[in-house]
């Protein structure tokens, strides 16, 4: 166990109860963030909670929670930010599974947005999600510091999904490497950038709301994007051990488009050993919590060996 976070057999945390009970405070503060599906223009308010409510596993919403239960943080402020990541990321998953990239039917055990609702509304579901985020945020109430909190996640936010290292800039090296020839540390900045910049925001945006000192808050970056890359590279293991049923789509895509992934490059039992060695070196990088840091080193365990 990592220094600083200490449990007993007797108050033993389960991470699984805690995922549970995180994602039904969050669904529910999401139902009221959202407008209702019968707002005028009715089909794109019905698609953005389609997608939004058709499952998931809500990890980085509850990163954002347990990095502000961490460090104290006031819940009902870390709530506007993870319902504001969890409809970014909806957003970007309904653009990935669109026929101009990923082209996949299946998504959480549903129908594609796109599948189910056509393209053009699709992509504008897409674009009303991120929008309704941004908005979310802008309307965190105000008091003392926060207003200058706010800018900082802001600004940490659109960098994190942005052109220059974030989802954006990953997505396309995703796009432009299939079939071509790339290198570990190509791999690795795909993978850092279109899934670990926005989880190592989740985490750092989270403790920035929060208030934390500087020292604090590069530790909690590191711990971020250790655990961003852990969790890209679980899954695409997954893409190639998981089922239809377990994945909610279509497993295998990954080889079959002939996707840069750890496991072409390294084998699957070398990326999970890497995947494991990351979420290892991140949770010593929050050792200084103490017992405070519990929860979030149990989500980072739990990145490294879900089977979903
Ligand atoms: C600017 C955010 C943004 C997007 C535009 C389309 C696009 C550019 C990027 C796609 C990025 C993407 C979909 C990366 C894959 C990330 C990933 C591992 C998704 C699966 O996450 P889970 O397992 O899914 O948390 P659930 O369904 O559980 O939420």
């Amino acid at each position: 166990m990592a220094a600083g976070v200490n449990r007993s057999e007797s108050n033993r945390f389960e991470i699984r109860d805690y995922l549970d009970a995180q994602r039904k405070e969050v669904d529910a503060q999401l139902d009221t963030f959202l407008p209702p599906a019968e707002t005028h223009p009715r089909i794109v308010h019905e698609a953005m909670r389609y997608s939004v409510f058709a499952g998931g596993k809500r990890v980085r919403p509850i990163l954002a929670v347990a990095t502000g239960e961490a460090v104290e943080g006031d819940r009902e402020i870390i709530l506007y930010l993870a319902c504001a990541l969890e409809l970014i990321h909806t957003y970007s998953l309904i653009h990935d599974d669109l026929p101009a990239m990923d082209d996949d039917d299946y998504r959480r055990g549903n129908l594609t947005c796109h599948r189910k609702y056509g393209e053009g509304i699709a992509i504008l579901a897409g674009n009303g999600l991120m929008t309704h985020a941004f908005r979310l945020l802008t309307e965190i109430p105000e008091n003392g510091e926060m207003q200058k909190r706010k800018l900082a996640v802001l600004n940490r936010l659109c960098t994190a999904i942005g052109t220059e290292g974030g989802v954006i800039a990953g997505q396309v090296l995703d796009l432009t490497t299939q079939g071509k020839e790339y290198t570990a540390q190509d791999v690795e900045y795909i993978h850092q950038a279109k899934t670990g910049a926005f989880i190592q925001a989740s985490v750092s945006c989270s403790a920035q709301l929060s208030g934390v000192d500087s020292g604090s808050l590069r530790r909690f970056e590191t711990f971020g994007a250790r655990i961003g890359l852990a969790f890209q590279i679980v899954d695409d293991v997954l893409d190639l051990t998981s089922t239809t049923a377990d994945l909610g789509k279509t497993p295998g895509k990954d080889l079959a488009e002939e996707k840069a992934t750890y496991p072409a490059l390294f084998g699957i039992s070398e990326s999970r050993r890497m995947a494991t060695q990351l979420v290892e070196e991140a949770i010593l990088e929050i050792g200084f919590l103490g017992e405070r840091g519990e929860k979030l080193a149990e989500l980072a365990r739990f990145i490294s060996v879900r089977r979903f």
